[in-house]
């Protein structure tokens, strides 16, 4: 895959470019957390996206998208949101490095990889990052990486209208092989957690549908927190986020609340519970608890926060309901993407086997599956031009 984005730069632009590479995600449990300031516990996995980068001394962006074969170009004195999707990732980074007054110059970018989109892995964030890291390494801004990842997060916002919290852009960025990050999305303090789990795997099993409502929904989801929050700040001046919220609080004012706004309200304090109890498991090595507060946590998504489709809620039963999953939830956003399950080495391809046929004969769709390996943050790539023509 590098060699070939490689070739096409070389191809098209006539250079020799940099080479970045940086990954999507998954998140083991801590899910709609991190825009209430909660915990999250993700990983950057090897499903990556490659870019190649080079100046070009003039003061367009030309970009190639080789998934899609599609070629674009902009100005760089007029940057703004593009009618094209996939050019507002890249144009969202350049547009957040011109606020923060770096000079962006000309330059030529390839770029694609193997993160599915619409999975719920963080394809954009894994574009968002790869960009600004590229950026920052071409033109030796010397930026540090947590205001990377924050410029990479303003692009969401303001290019792709989508109000993300910070967890995929700092796992992209953050992530250490081997091990899942704890992160406390108020302070940005994180804590890695190794993650060497011989006799288990990884498995994403992904649903191939991705509704409608995910973008919406998820804007939505984020006010009715702030409602909750507001109704609470009247008792509680300490109360910023429902990160400060506990569930002896939210049962006192409960008849001050909407009841779907309770329920949401209480989704979270209880996940933000579980990831601190998900990770004193790891602690203790216990991963048969671990697996148990991944279930618990499909099941506030499914019901309290309703996120969940009935793709995922039928992949997390039916690995339940395998024997070879310790714990099965849907990941991300929701409405459609993937279940991340924690499913036993010796099982693995009788689960992915039992998976298949269950979802094809519910739904009439071929489930995919992924084992996914847990890998380090976006990096350079380093390049053998010698290999290319
Ligand atoms: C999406 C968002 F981009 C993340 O910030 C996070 O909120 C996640 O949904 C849900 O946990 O991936």
């Amino acid at each position: 895959m590098v060699q070939d984005i490689v070739t096409k730069f070389k191809e098209l632009y006539k250079a020799e470019p940099v080479v970045v590479r940086s990954p999507g995600r998954v998140n083991l449990i801590g899910e709609h957390t991190d825009y209430n300031e909660g915990f999250v516990l993700p990983a950057a996995v090897n499903k990556e996206i490659y870019f190649a980068l080079a100046p070009n001394g003039t003061n367009s962006l030309r970009a190639y998208a080789f998934d899609l074969e599609e070629s674009a170009e902009f100005d760089l004195n007029q940057v703004q949101p593009s009618d094209i999707a996939w050019a507002n990732y890249l144009l969202g980074v350049v547009a957040q490095l011109q606020k923060a007054g770096y000079e962006v110059k000309g330059f030529d970018v390839v770029f694609g990889g193997n993160v599915p989109i619409g999975a719920g892995m963080s394809s954009s964030a894994a574009v968002e990052c790869g960009l600004a890291y590229g950026l920052n390494y071409l033109f030796a801004y010397g930026i540090e990486k947590f205001k990377l990842v924050k410029m990479a997060q303003k692009a969401e916002h303001e290019y792709a209208d989508v109000m993300c919290g910070i967890m995929d852009q700092f796992a992209s960025m953050f992530g250490k092989h081997n091990h899942v990050v704890k992160l406390d999305c108020r302070s940005l303090e994180y804590q890695y957690y190794p993650f060497n789990i011989a006799d288990y795997r990884i498995v994403l099993c992904d649903t191939q549908v991705k509704h409608s409502l995910a973008s919406s929904e998820y804007n939505t989801r984020r006010k009715e927190c702030e409602t909750g929050v507001a109704i609470l700040q009247q008792h509680y001046l300490q109360v910023k986020s429902l990160r400060d919220v506990n569930l002896e609080m939210l049962q006192r004012h409960q008849p001050e609340f909407d009841p779907v706004v309770y329920k949401r309200c209480k989704y979270v304090v209880e996940e933000n519970l579980r990831v601190e109890e998900a990770c004193a498991d790891l602690e203790r090595g216990d991963l048969e608890a671990f697996g148990q507060k991944m279930n618990a946590s499909h099941q506030g998504l499914q019901h309290d926060y309703e996120v969940s489709c009935p793709e995922l809620d039928f992949l997390a039963d039916a690995a339940n309901k395998s024997g070879a999953a310790l714990g099965s939830r849907m990941m991300g956003g929701g409405f459609g993407g993937c279940t991340i399950n924690l499913v036993k080495l010796e099982e693995l391809n009788n689960f992915t086997a039992q998976m298949t046929l269950a979802y094809q004969q519910q739904f009439g769709i071929k489930l995919k599956t992924y084992v996914a390996q847990i890998v380090d943050g976006s990096s350079l790539v380093p390049v053998d031009f010698s290999k290319n023509s």
